[in-house]
């Protein structure tokens, strides 16, 4: 590590004129892409996760380590680099990235990684699939993604399909209570269950709108130094069998608890078992509500863009 560099960060014209422009902008993660999603899919809904922010209004951000650098607006062609699995790109959450780039790596970044360098480079707005929250052995485990006190630490609004339904979802609200981070059902007053559209648990606030949503974090902004969530439950007409779902949620704990899998191979490990007990149906899920997401979020990051005009 001995060529000491400043300025990794490269931010491409486009969303650097955005932001400059005080347009609406969303930045989007990789590890869903290279770490989450099977191949070919991955890409493609990669892709239209940034068609989908651009129909919202805004422009996308999509965000990975290359070479050492983290590019914010990473190309097509820069995103298939990353996702090809003979480069065996890294999972980057926020504590690895300096020393990623002082290595010279590729790296995906989680959403911890993400909204840290989108709040460096002036972006507000990100979406994701699910975030990343307490595991249900975390009461032995300490297995708490970094995404919670990332999300506690930096001043972006994300929209995600509530936590990863793998996780302890009750203990995962309490910590963003605890951590000062709000939570906002999108149309709804439950909280959202990933696969499903509803977890079981309820919300104290909810929106009902993209710029109600925009409001609100402005608000919460102007107060506090901590992030926001929007949770936007998958479409009706996509939502997981409520009956597979917990088969299929049984299996892949049960096989992850065989394997001894731990640290940032669980979510991956977790995510793929879910796929191969439910046929690929989950991955269908998973596709619809990242990329309904990534709208929502374009249209939130495009009303929030009009309110600092
Ligand atoms: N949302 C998805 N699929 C994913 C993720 C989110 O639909 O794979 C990724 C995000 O990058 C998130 C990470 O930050 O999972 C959480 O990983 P961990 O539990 O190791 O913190
Ligand atoms: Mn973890």
């Amino acid at each position: 590590m001995t060529n000491f560099r400043f300025s990794s960060v490269v931010v491409r014209d486009e969303v650097a004129t955005a932001v400059h422009e005080g347009r609406g902008v969303v930045a989007l993660e990789t590890t869903i892409v290279v770490h989450g999603l099977p191949s070919p899919v991955n890409l493609e809904v990669a892709r239209e996760c940034e068609t989908s922010v651009r129909n919202g209004g805004s422009v996308p951000a999509t965000i990975g380590v290359l070479d050492g650098r983290v590019v914010v607006g990473l190309t097509s062609d820069e995103l298939e680099r990353l996702a090809d699995p003979q480069r065996g790109a890294a999972k980057l959450s926020a504590r690895d990235l300096g020393i990623a780039l002082a290595a010279g790596t590729d790296g995906a970044m989680t959403v911890a990684a993400t909204i840290t360098i989108a709040e460096h480079v002036g972006i507000s707005v990100m979406a994701t699939g699910g975030l990343g929250g307490v595991h249900r052995d975390a009461n032995k485990s300490y297995d708490e993604s970094a995404d919670l006190t990332a999300l506690s630490r930096r001043s972006v609004l994300v929209v995600a399909s509530g936590v990863k339904s793998i996780l302890d979802i009750g203990a995962t609200l309490e910590r963003l209570d605890t951590l000062g981070v709000p939570v906002v059902g999108y149309g709804t007053h439950q909280f959202p269950g990933f696969y499903l559209r509803d977890s079981g648990f309820e919300l104290d606030w909810s929106v009902a709108s993209a710029d109600e949503a925009a409001g609100a974090f402005l608000c919460h902004r102007e107060l506090m130094a901590t992030g926001f969530l929007v949770a936007n439950p998958v479409a009706a007409n996509q939502e997981l069998d409520r009956h597979l779902h917990d088969e299929a949620l049984e299996g892949a704990l049960t096989r992850a608890q065989l394997e001894g899998v731990s640290g940032k191979a669980v979510t991956p490990t977790l995510l793929a078992e879910f796929a191969r007990h439910t046929g690929g149906l989950s991955v269908e899920v998973n596709r619809d509500l990242v990329v309904a997401n990534a709208g929502l979020a374009g249209a939130i990051a495009t009303s929030l863009a009009r309110d600092l005009a």
